[in-house]
């Protein structure tokens, strides 16, 4: 892998596709939504992708990703495919999860994708078990954890920020802080509102990012894995963010106006990013257009395997509710 700190072309136009990748995939996701080919919940990660996709590029393959259900980015960038992801969407037998999570429950044990987790703040145990697991096992493993600032109000996320630091474990704790729980805003709802503060009183080395800055996010990112790697122990990062859509498809958005989401639409990390790249002169017009093009190709086959996957048969519906018989 090449010096992250100093992108070449091949590797900054890398980072840009992965974003694009995300976005365009979720702009498909809301379209089908609104066409009824997807049901049930869909929060849409739509402004915070330079998060997902400046982290994923610190990890190896063999890392441990848990997000929570905003985190149809996060299964992508971790290497699994638009195919699966969409099928998954729609509800269809060879979706990530048999179409039985959909949208909120992506996961992929090969690619250690462990959730997709709806409950809020419920990633965060899991994490530091992984990273237990790990570390008693003597594998040099890194666990990231994504989860967005709602999450710092449970209690769990107290208790396993006390383990991962007490136990020395190796773990990336990076919360998505896109300033609002649904609808509670954040200043409104903790006394200290900049959540890094909460890991460093728990002893944890924690810092605050701007997460609409793909290079920033990989910057801290890097060093975070590193030192995670090295058996320092856990690192916390707060990365400043937005989501432009509403929380989920259900969501009138009451609680903010339409000035505050323009303000940080002009902070867009794809349009900042690609403003970099042309500065810089490591993107033409033609590679530009034809990246755009490999990407709606993407998407468009995701969406026909989606549609031509099979439901799965009635017969089976009660299949997994209970553990099967062994033989
Ligand atoms: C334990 C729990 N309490 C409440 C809810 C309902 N709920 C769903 S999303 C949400 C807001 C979470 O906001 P945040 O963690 O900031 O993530 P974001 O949606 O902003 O990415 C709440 C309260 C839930 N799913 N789980």
């Amino acid at each position: 892998m090449s010096d992250q700190t100093t992108p070449d072309r091949e590797r900054a136009l890398h980072l840009f596709k992965q974003m694009l990748r995300v976005r365009r995939m979720e702009e498909k996701c809301a379209e089908m939504y609104s066409a009824q080919k997807i049901r049930g919940f869909l929060h849409l990660y739509i402004g915070e992708e330079a998060i997902a996709v400046g982290v994923m590029e610190s990890l190896r393959d063999d890392d441990a990703v848990v997000a929570t259900y905003r985190e149809h980015g996060h299964a992508l960038v971790k290497g699994m495919s638009m195919n699966c992801l969409m099928a998954e969407m729609y509800g269809k037998m060879s979706g990530c999860s048999r179409g039985r999570g959909g949208s909120m429950h992506l996961f992929s044990k090969k690619h250690r994708l462990y959730g997709g987790n709806a409950i809020v703040g419920g990633g965060i145990p899991l994490a530091t078990g992984l990273a237990l697991a790990d570390k008693m096992q003597g594998r040099d493993r890194v666990t990231v954890c994504f989860f967005g600032e709602g999450a710092v109000a449970e209690g769990e996320f107290h208790e396993s920020m006390n383990l991962a630091e007490l136990w020395n474990l190796p773990v990336l704790f990076c919360c998505e802080n896109n300033l609002y729980a649904m609808g509670t805003a954040l200043d409104r709802s903790e006394s200290q509102p900049d959540i890094h503060l909460k890991a460093a009183s728990y002893g944890m080395h924690s810092s605050q990012v701007d997460g609409m800055n793909v290079r920033e996010v990989e910057k801290a990112a890097k060093s975070a894995v590193d030192a995670v790697r090295r058996g320092e122990g856990p690192r916390f990062i707060e990365l400043r963010t937005f989501r432009y859509r509403a929380h989920s498809m259900f969501d009138a958005e009451l609680y903010r106006t339409k000035t505050e989401v323009q303000q940080w639409r002009e902070r867009d990390p794809l349009a900042n990013y690609l403003d970099y790249l042309e500065r810089e002169d490591l993107v033409d017009d033609d590679e530009l257009a034809r990246i755009e093009q490999e990407v709606i190709e993407e998407v468009e086959q995701a969406v026909e395997y989606a549609e031509n996957a099979d439901w799965e048969p009635v017969e089976e519906l009660t299949r997994f509710v209970y553990s099967e018989e062994k033989e």
